[in-house]
């Protein structure tokens, strides 16, 4: 039996503190923060100090199980998965509490007796916006999971000052500014100052031989940073588990080191200590873009290294007389969230082998045993591969370590494929050139016992064509593990009225088992059930309609088509594609006013890296066709454009329930999953979209008659590539397709400047169209026309709505996470007793 950690006696009266959910009680405690935590009165209570004195009342009810959960998986040595994520968007947090300890009903009775309403009140939650898109939100996701699941796990990561930046659109352009969000403070954390841990970085490498013969190495005259724990608890859906997300914040060890103040240079030591803690300061805005800068790294490795020394001093916790990592991998799994993390291989060799002073071989065998990665794309622009200059300088030890990994590594390509140079090549760690690099994927494939992909066809292609190499080494290392989202968020909180409507027809089971919603595929049948699911939709899409007449200053008719892209703003992802057939519709409506047209309302949202000109050009193209289009006397209400700001987690929430279709278009072969696409489904929207990542599942699951394909395949869209495509033939014989791209060319949508756009025309014409819009433009119109047809008859589309809902069991991450357990982690689920 492990032994517990030392304990004060006297405190044993701490477990008869508890709290209760009586609306009284709740009432009282609210006051009580009111007064003593924020020392506010009735005159000075604001909104603002309502949301945070009950998120204070919804986390002390969380305390008890949190405290619980942590003090059980000592008791019982209980193997712990570790999650690392440069991202976390986990949202607003007090809604899901709320729900998931079940005391949302006498939450808003004690609000509404001192005079607040709770859904007001939620709105004044900042959204943490700790990610840029899927790849952070997947995190969020899985830990919702795992907590639900009863699955001792940790989610580690930064806990950055400025999330994502929160754009404005100004002009129809994209504008940056900084998102200050813990401006009023975060009542969701706890902040740990008693985890600390020096991250160095810099300095060198002292080799040296020890007392018995060996050589040692000692990473010396380094630059040495702090790293403070913050901690967030994630409940699971009514049970008794509180997860811990523990993020990391920078600070100065100057700060500890007086003697540096008392002789007199305090100007340049307050300037170091800025410096330092810029670590922690800013996410990088970039999703599927690799920038190589040296905060970045910085950023990577302190969070890698902070939480490794806290992983490590755990187990140390549970197993103080068997330090010798014998069992670690049998008590630790850490999976890797993409490459970002991926220096963690090269800091526990470090850690084993210079530290802990074992062997080499011993080293690796633990180290493999430990970890597992998960790839997220196979963009080439997207893959890290840090320079060999700046890894040298900042991680000197961590290179070397990373060589004599290589070097060990490609000895036994060597023998293992007869010395086949191509196969060195691609394998090696190291990619030749004029710049030596790092290829962090091949690090962390060489360095963990799994690989996931995260779609059925991205893990094909990662076994087939980028790590097609690696998979003949090593075939049982790859495995899929299709992404999920989590019902709690993306039904039963966003989406009210259709999560009542469905418990209401098939009970409440699906919020713990989302399987369970295969009971509505009778009810499609049942047209008094459609009526009532027409309803829902339409009173979730007239509350949009109003927000857009309060925000965008458009008017929108509610009886016409949502049609809905949401995410961030990517050349593959093809937004470009979508309005490019908006102005086809344009243009058929002004040759034909009377046209009897199914009314559509295309709505965009997501942001673009700021450093990424085409996609803010694009941003600018969908504002300026908006313009013109949505204040067109002709076009009357048939066809509006509207461009969504500032998209975020809690933005996504208000969006989802309204849509009715959704665009998942990216080019065939470059969507690693999706699971925009996944949301979109469970709240009744049907999808058009390509067969490219997880689109595909969803297309078998839901059933080819209720799913709009259309497009190349990936392997059609690899040969066209690969045979010469020539863009400007799709041009030459598609006069709609001409019209429309010359509109854009010739300044049509951008009178003041009449160049704007051309830089978009000619990377379609003149420069390859690197994403095969052309090529899938006509297949895409015509596909568009079917869902028109179809959206005509109503009673046939919310027949296929309830089909898409009720086929989306499979995509839930409760799914996910199970084939994790199973398949990678060897984790077994830990029930909290009260
Ligand atoms: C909570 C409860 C306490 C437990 C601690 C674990 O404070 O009993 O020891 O969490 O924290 P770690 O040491 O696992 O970070």
């Amino acid at each position: 039996m492990a032994e517990k950690h030392k304990k004060n006696d006297k405190l044993d009266i701490l477990n008869e503190c508890t709290i209760s959910t009586e609306v009284d009680a709740i009432m009282t405690s609210f006051l009580h923060h009111m007064k003593y935590t924020l020392g506010k009165d009735e005159y000075t209570a604001t909104k603002r100090d309502c949301y945070k004195c009950i998120s204070y009342v919804a986390r002390d009810h969380l305390i008890d199980k949190w405290l619980n959960t942590q003090q059980t998986y000592y008791e019982k040595d209980a193997k712990r998965v570790y999650y690392l994520s440069l991202e976390f968007l986990i949202g607003r947090s007090l809604g899901n509490t709320l729900v998931n300890l079940d005391i949302e009903e006498p939450v808003a009775e004690a609000l509404a007796k001192t005079g607040y309403d709770l859904e007001e009140i939620k709105k004044y939650e900042w959204d943490p916006g700790l990610g840029n898109g899927g790849l952070g939100r997947l995190a969020a996701c899985f830990l919702d999971s795992l907590a639900s699941l009863e699955i001792p796990s940790y989610g580690y990561g930064i806990r950055y000052e400025y999330g994502i930046f929160f754009q404005r659109i100004r002009n129809g352009y994209q504008l940056e500014t900084p998102d200050n969000w813990l401006r009023y403070g975060n009542p969701w954390e706890i902040e740990r100052p008693e985890y600390l841990y020096i991250v160095k970085f810099y300095g060198n490498v002292k080799q040296y031989t020890n007392g018995a013969g060996t050589l040692r190495h000692e990473w010396v005259n380094t630059q040495d940073v702090v790293a403070v724990a913050y901690d967030t608890p994630i409940p699971g859906y009514k049970n008794n588990t509180v997860l811990n997300m523990r993020l990391w914040s920078a600070k100065s060890s100057r700060e500890f080191e007086l003697g540096y103040f008392q002789h007199g240079d305090y100007e340049s030591a307050v300037a170091d200590k800025v410096q330092t803690e810029t670590i922690s300061k800013v996410l990088y805005p970039n999703d599927n873009i690799f920038e190589g800068k040296e905060l970045r790294l910085k950023q990577e490795y302190f969070f890698v290294s902070a939480t490794l020394q806290d992983i490590i001093r755990r187990y140390k916790k549970n197993h103080p007389e068997r330090a010798d990592f014998n069992n670690f991998s049998d008590k630790v799994a850490i999976q890797l969230n993409d490459t970002h993390p991926a220096i963690a291989i090269a800091e526990l060799m470090r850690i084993l082998v210079d530290e802990e002073c074992f062997g080499w071989e011993k080293a690796w065998d633990i180290t493999t045993a430990t970890f597992c990665y998960t790839n997220h794309t196979i963009m080439p622009e997207a893959l890290e591969r840090w320079t060999v200059s700046l890894l040298e300088r900042v991680l000197p030890r961590h290179l070397e370590i990373i060589y004599e990994i290589n070097s060990r590594f490609l000895k036994m390509v060597g023998e293992r494929f007869n010395g086949d140079v191509n196969k060195l090549r691609n394998m090696s760690l190291v990619e030749e050139g004029d710049e030596k690099r790092i290829r962090m994927a091949n690090l962390a494939i060489v360095g963990s016992h799994s690989v996931n992909g995260v779609s059925a066809l991205h893990t094909e292609i990662l076994k087939d064509s980028l790590f097609s190499d690696f998979n003949a080494l090593w075939p049982k290392k790859f495995n899929n593990k299709t992404n999920g989202i989590t019902q709690r968020r993306w039904l039963r909180l966003c989406n009210p009225a259709l999560s009542a409507l469905i418990s209401e027809s098939i009970g409440e089971k699906w919020v713990r088992d989302l399987t369970e919603l295969k009971k509505l595929i009778p009810l499609a049948e049942d047209s008094a059930f459609l009526e009532k699911w027409r309803e829902v939709k339409w009173s979730n899409k007239l509350s949009l309609a109003k927000c857009f007449e309060d925000h965008n200053r458009v008017n929108v008719n509610v009886d016409s088509l949502f049609d809905c892209q949401f995410k961030r703003i990517h050349e593959y992802k093809r937004q470009l594609l979508n309005i490019i057939h908006v102005v086809t519709l344009y243009n058929r409506l002004k040759e034909n006013p009377a046209m009897d047209m199914v009314p559509r309302s295309v709505i965009f949202a997501g942001k673009a890296a700021p450093g990424y000109f085409m996609a803010k050009l694009i941003i600018k193209l969908i504002n300026s066709v908006a313009q013109k289009v949505n204040f067109d006397p002709d076009i009357k209400d048939k066809l509006r454009v509207i461009f969504v700001e500032n998209y975020s987690v809690s933005i996504a929430e208000t969006l989802l329930p309204a849509a009715d279709l959704s665009e998942q278009i990216s080019t065939a072969g470059t969507e690693a999953s999706g699971t925009g696409n996944m949301k979109f489904a469970l709240n009744g929207a049907l999808t058009i979209g390509t067969l490219d990542g997880a689109n595909i599942e969803i297309q078998k699951e839901v059933g080819k008659n209720n799913f709009f394909a259309f497009g190349l395949t990936d392997k059609q869209a690899e040969s066209l590539k690969n045979s010469g495509y020539n863009p400007r033939a799709y041009y030459d014989n598609n006069p709609v397709l001409k019209q429309a791209l010359d509109m854009i060319d010739s300044g049509y949508f951008s009178p003041e400047n009449h160049d704007l756009f051309k830089p978009i025309v000619d990377s379609l014409l003149n420069q390859g169209d690197r994403f095969l819009l052309l090529a899938d433009f006509a297949s895409y119109e015509k596909t568009q026309q079917q869902v028109s047809e179809v959206y005509k008859n109503q009673a046939l589309w919310s027949k296929r709505s309830v089909l898409n809902v009720a086929n989306t069991g499979f995509f839930s991450s409760d799914r996910t996470i199970m084939e994790y357990v199973k398949d990678i982690w060897d984790a077994k689920a830990v029930h909290i007793k009260i």
